[in-house]
């Protein structure tokens, strides 16, 4: 991947070898005396200090090499390329050089504000799913280990909330697939009829967790996804380094330390694995980046893609109103002083200074405290044409930046080893000087609630009067956006006001667990088609709704699933198998139902993370398994309730109430 323009250059003009190396010239190859060569070269002697001499080791010495080869060939220009830039920027941190030189000031750039439902909304999301959606490749970062949220295992596993147990990577893959039927059905609606597409998905993994991944994709069948359509990119780690010179960092006498180097490198790995070339040939024209535990993600990316789609924005940052202070990066728009102007995420810890220098007031919010600037949620639409463009003038290497915590005022020495940094936001400093760079911000509620910390930095979190971003505050916004949407079109659904109650210090919004496939319905226009009578549709404030439908090419619209009346005060799981269409109508589940119960110890890190377990007492399970057109019915009011459903010519069924008819001949014949 790299010129190895420094590597080449060493080669030449060999640099003397350390004491540490002379002894083991016989057990090393040709190729490993050079990589020695060329790290001496850009002054990396340390790293052989103590090394045994031939005949001990020497497994361990090559071991040495072949972690110095991958490193060496997964950064542009090598390892020597890695030291210049790190001397470089760590000169330039040191010396506390103004990060924003030639700014003369600030403001927040374009775009658009949208409130679900309102204005402009459905008409944005209409253009989205008209023609974007089909035009759409989609990218997860999904490398970081996610040491904030205390979890041991990959975030992508982590179910978004414990009524359905969806994990985050099949919410995804879900409503890829969802849009993909919308798109392909629109298609095929066409006269003539256009082909069918697939909407493809990369996934940049990292050491960390690119086998679990795998793993997981493999246990579920890649959950629904075309092998052609997933393509996984494995994300290298960077050499830590111990001092503003750029010394790298030794884990042991036989390895070098290493960090991750920022989702940054999501750009760089599409570039060196072809694909938005691949992509714009194919005819696609948007690529949507996201990252790896945003359970709301979805409800607001149609509305996000027509408005890329009317203004042709070359990238647009979807955001959230940003509370002054709050660790997200903010949209901000840098005028220089030669007239340039650059719009770009300002990150959560330079904002504040870049403020103070700019306006001599700092990170502050408004009375609400609300800052001006919309926060960054790391969701980017970004037109595909001249995204190959940039990486053809780049190579996909991003701006990098450095970070280190310093020992003392003589900014020299370093708490701990620092690395360089790049992150996938700043493709917009890429970007050529008249390209077209937008926003499209929508409220936190229905746009972003990401379960990255743990709960005792939630806690903290809270203190500053900001969202935990933790896992229970996750789950009970999954919950709260699905209620507040079916609220807003007309449901009785309760939304007590948040409390701490189950999770001391981390206040969660309580209510009716709702929990819907994302095939359930794709906007807003498809919901109501869901609920086309919400004054019929109540849901207790203890009640619990999951819908797991499996996607049906048939019937009405494309979700399986209409619910024209229930009165719901318990739990309640419907399950339905392709080739399904349920209608519920007129219909009263009441049984014990579930709750969230506060954890008795001994609990698995999934429940740990949460403060809670979920206590299934009673459950009205409807789970129909064969095609056919449903309509259930009748009033349920005691216990719990198993039905499994036969159907399609009439038959199957069971429980023995009218809770469920099998009407299949006769809402067929109405079709
Ligand atoms: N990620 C990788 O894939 N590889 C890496 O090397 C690192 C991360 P974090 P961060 O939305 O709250 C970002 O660590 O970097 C993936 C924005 O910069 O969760 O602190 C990782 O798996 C910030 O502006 O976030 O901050 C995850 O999917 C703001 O938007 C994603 O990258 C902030 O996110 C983000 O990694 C936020």
């Amino acid at each position: 991947m790299s010129s190895k323009k420094h590597a080449g250059r060493s080669m030449s003009m060999p640099a003397p070898l350390p004491p540490g190396l002379r002894g083991n010239h016989g057990v090393l190859t040709p190729k490993e005396l050079g990589l020695a060569h060329m790290l001496c070269g850009c002054g990396q002697e340390h790293l052989f200090q103590d090394w045994a001499d031939a005949g001990t080791d020497d497994d361990k010495k090559h071991a040495f090499f072949e972690q110095v080869t991958v490193l060496n060939n997964n950064y542009p220009d090598g390892i020597p390329g890695y030291v210049l830039n790190a001397q470089r920027l760590l000169k330039a941190a040191s010396a506390g050089e103004n990060p924003i030189a030639g700014v003369k000031s600030i403001e927040v750039p374009v775009g658009h504000k949208l409130e679900y439902a309102e204005g402009r909304f459905a008409e944005f999301e209409a253009m989205g799913l008209a023609s974007a959606a089909a035009e759409c490749c989609f990218v997860l970062v999904a490398g970081g280990l996610g040491e904030r949220l205390g979890y041991g295992g990959i975030k992508v596993s982590l179910p978004t909330d414990l009524a359905a147990q969806r994990c985050y990577l099949a919410q995804y893959v879900g409503s890829i697939l969802a849009l993909q039927r919308r798109c392909n059905a629109a298609r095929a609606a066409r006269s003539p009829p256009l082909p069918a597409v697939e909407l493809p998905l990369a996934i940049m993994l990292s050491g960390d967790t690119y086998d679990r991944t795998k793993a997981l994709l493999d246990e579920h069948c890649r959950f629904g996804m075309s092998e052609a359509q997933l393509h996984l990119m494995l994300q290298q780690k960077v050499c830590s380094l111990t001092s503003a010179a750029g010394s790298i960092s030794r884990a042991s006498t036989y390895a070098i330390e290493t960090k991750p180097h920022g989702h940054g490198d999501v750009h760089l790995l599409l570039c060196q694995a072809g694909l938005p070339a691949r992509w714009v040939a194919e005819g696609r024209k948007w690529l949507v980046f996201f990252q790896d535990t945003n359970g709301l993600l979805f409800h607001t990316l149609p509305a996000a893609l027509g408005v890329s789609a009317e203004l042709q924005l070359d990238i647009n940052s979807l955001a959230i109103p940003r509370i002054a202070g709050q660790e997200i990066g903010a949209i901000t728009k840098l005028n220089y002083e030669n007239g340039d102007s650059l719009t770009c995420n300002t990150e959560y810890n330079q904002i504040g200074d870049v403020l103070h220098a700019l306006t001599g007031k700092g990170d502050v919010g408004d009375a609400a405290g609300y800052s001006p600037f919309p926060g960054n949620i790391n969701q980017l639409l970004v037109k595909l044409d001249t995204y190959v463009k940039v990486l053809d003038s780049t190579g996909g290497v991003m701006e990098e930046f450095v970070n280190p915590k310093y020992a003392d005022e003589t900014r020299t020495a370093f708490k701990k080893p620092t690395r360089l940094e790049c992150m996938m936001q700043d493709y917009s400093k890429a970007l050529p000087k008249d390209a077209v760079v937008g926003f499209t911000s929508s409220p936190a509620w229905i746009n972003y609630s990401p379960c990255k910390n743990s709960v005792e930095e939630g806690k903290g979190k809270v203190k500053k009067g900001m969202n935990p971003y933790c896992a229970a505050s996750a789950e009970a916004d999954n919950y709260r956006a699905l209620a507040t949407m079916w609220a807003t079109l007309g449901c009785d659904v309760p939304r007590p006001p948040h409390t701490d109650a189950l999770t001391p210090g981390i206040p969660i919004a309580p209510g009716p667990m709702l929990s819907t496939h994302p095939s359930f319905a794709v906007g807003v226009a498809e919901l109501r088609q869901r609920l086309p009578s919400p004054a019929q549709v109540k849901l207790s404030e203890t009640s619990a709704l999951v819908i797991d439908e499996a996607p049906s090419a048939k019937g009405r619209g494309m979700g399986s699933v209409t619910i024209e009346g229930l009165a719901l005060d318990g739990a309640l799981r419907i399950e339905t198998a392709p080739g399904v269409v349920l209608t519920v109508r007129d219909c009263t589940v009441a049984n014990a139902g579930w709750k969230l119960a506060p954890l008795g110890g001994g609990e698995p890190e999934v429940l740990q993370i949460r403060g809670y377990s979920l206590a299934k007492g009673e459950t009205a399970t409807v789970s129909i398994t064969t095609p056919g057109t449903y309509l259930l019915t009748g009033s349920h009011t005691s216990g719990a309730l198993a039905l499994e459903g036969g159907g399609g010519g009439g038959g199957g069924g069971g429980g023995g109430s009218s809770f469920l008819n099998f009407l299949s001949g006769v809402v067929a014949q109405q079709q």
